[in-house]
C-alpha cells in the first residue's frame, strides 16, 4: 500500500502577493537612520532573546541602518543573475520582512554579538576571491571558484520563514538553488550519512573571530544526509531580489527554514560529507540550550526562554510559532 502523502503546505492560495518593497523599505531606511544612535546591544544566541526591551524597541532601528544595503561591492561580477525567477511552489501566507528591519537586526558572531552593528562592520569583508571546497566522503571532491559555483545551478527565488532561536523571525525571499542538486553533483559515497557547512575563519578581517578567541571557530553546522537532500534546503547567494550582502553571509550561506536559524551557517568556504555526526559551534558553546537537530518547536521552550511565541521583525506583532516553522508538509517525514 502506498504511503499517504499530504499535499505540501506551500499549496495554498497565493495570499502573498506582496511584491518586493523596496523603494518603500529604502525611504524608510532613510528616516531611520535620522533615529540612529541607541545602539542597542542585545547578545545574541546566548543573552536574553526576545524580552519587551526588544518588542518596545521594533521598529526604531539604529547605527546598522546607517550602513546597510552595501550590496554590491566593487567587482561584484554577479549582478546579471538577479532577480532570479520566483518558484510559484515556496511563496508565504504573510508579508516579507522590511528588507531595512533584517538588515538592522543580524546575528554573525564573526563580525559582533551587536546586531545592530553587523551590517555597517562587514562593509569592507572581501568576497572576492572566494574558494568553496567539497571535501570528506563524495565521488567528486573539487574546489569551486565562487564565481563558477554561481552559475553552475539555475538560481530560484523562495519565500521562507526564517525563525531564529532567540524568538524573532522574519520572512525572506531568498536567491538560490536547492542543496540537493549540489549533492547530487558532489555523488555521496555511500558511507556519508552527514552533511557539514563550515564559515570562513579570517580573524583579521573579521573582529569577532579575533575578540571573542574562546568561541570555537570556525562557525560550523551540520545536517543528515536526508535533511540536506530535503526539497527545502537551499543553498543561498541572493536576497530581496539581488546578490546577497556580507552581512547575510555572502558569498555563500545555507538556508534551513524548519530549523532555527543558527543552523543556516553563513559565509561558507567548506562542505564535507561524513559519516560519524561531527561538532557544531552552538552545540559545542552549550550543548543543552542547542541540539544537533534544533527543528522549531513551540512547545519545547529553550532553558531560558519560552518558543511558543515570536516577534515578526520590524512589525511590533507577536504570532505563535508553528511545528517545524510551518514545514511539517515537507519535513515531518524525516522524524518519525
Ligand atoms: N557563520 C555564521 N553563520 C550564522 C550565524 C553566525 O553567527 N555565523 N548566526 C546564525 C543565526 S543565530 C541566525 S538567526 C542567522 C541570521 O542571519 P540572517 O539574518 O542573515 O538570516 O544566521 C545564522 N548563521
Ligand atoms: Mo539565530
Amino acid at each position: 500500500m502506498p504511503a499517504i502523502r499530504l499535499p505540501p503546505s506551500w499549496r495554498i492560495p497565493e495570499r502573498l502577493a506582496t511584491p518586493e518593497r523596496e523603494a518603500r523599505s529604502r525611504r524608510r531606511f532613510l528616516r531611520q537612520t535620522a533615529l540612529g544612535g541607541l545602539g542597542l546591544a542585545m547578545g545574541a544566541c546566548s543573552a536574553d532573546p526576545e524580552g519587551s526591551r526588544a518588542a518596545a524597541l521594533d521598529g526604531s532601528l539604529t547605527s546598522a541602518a546607517q550602513t546597510a544595503p552595501a550590496v554590491g561591492g566593487a567587482g561584484r561580477q554577479d549582478k546579471d543573475l538577479f532577480p532570479a525567477q520566483r518558484h510559484p511552489g515556496f511563496v508565504l501566507d504573510r508579508d516579507l520582512t522590511d528588507e531595512a528591519a533584517a538588515a538592522a537586526n543580524i546575528n554573525y558572531y564573526e563580525f559582533t554579538t551587536d546586531k545592530a552593528r553587523v551590517a555597517g562592520m562587514t562593509r569592507g569583508f572581501k568576497l572576492h576571491p572566494w574558494s568553496v571546497h567539497v571535501t570528506g566522503l563524495v565521488h567528486r571532491p573539487r574546489t569551486w571558484a565562487m564565481e563558477n559555483l554561481l552559475r553552475a545551478f539555475p538560481l530560484e527565488e523562495r519565500l521562507y520563514r526564517h525563525r531564529c532561536v532567540e524568538a524573532w523571525s522574519m520572512a525572506v525571499p531568498w536567491t538560490g538553488f536547492p542543496m540537493a542538486s549540489f549533492i547530487k553533483v558532489c555523488e555521496p559515497l555511500s558511507a556519508a550519512r552527514y552533511v557539514r557547512f563550515i564559515s570562513f575563519m579570517r580573524p583579521k578581517d573579521a573582529p569577532g573571530q579575533a575578540q571573542m578567541a574562546w568561541y570555537p571557530w570556525p562557525y560550523t553546522e551540520m545536517l543528515t544526509l536526508a535533511e540536506a537532500m530535503n526539497e527545502l534546503t537551499l543553498l543561498v547567494v541572493g536576497i530581496y531580489g539581488h546578490p546577497l550582502p556580507a552581512y547575510h553571509g555572502a558569498p555563500l550561506r545555507l538556508v534551513v527554514p524548519w530549523k532555527y536559524g543558527y543552523k543556516s551557517a553563513k559565509g561558507i568556504v567548506q562542505i564535507e560529507f561524513t559519516a560519524q555526526r561531527p561538532a557544531t559551534f552552538w552545540n559545542t558553546v552549550s550543548p543543552g540550550e542547542y541540539g544537533f537537530t534544533s527543528n522549531v518547536n513551540p512547545s519545547v521552550p529553550h532553558p531560558r526562554w519560552s518558543q511558543a511565541t515570536e516577534r515578526l521583525l520590524g512589525t511590533g506583532r507577536r504570532v505563535k510559532t508553528l511545528l517545524y516553522n510551518g514545514y511539517a508538509a515537507q519535513v515531518a517525514h524525516l522524524y518519525s
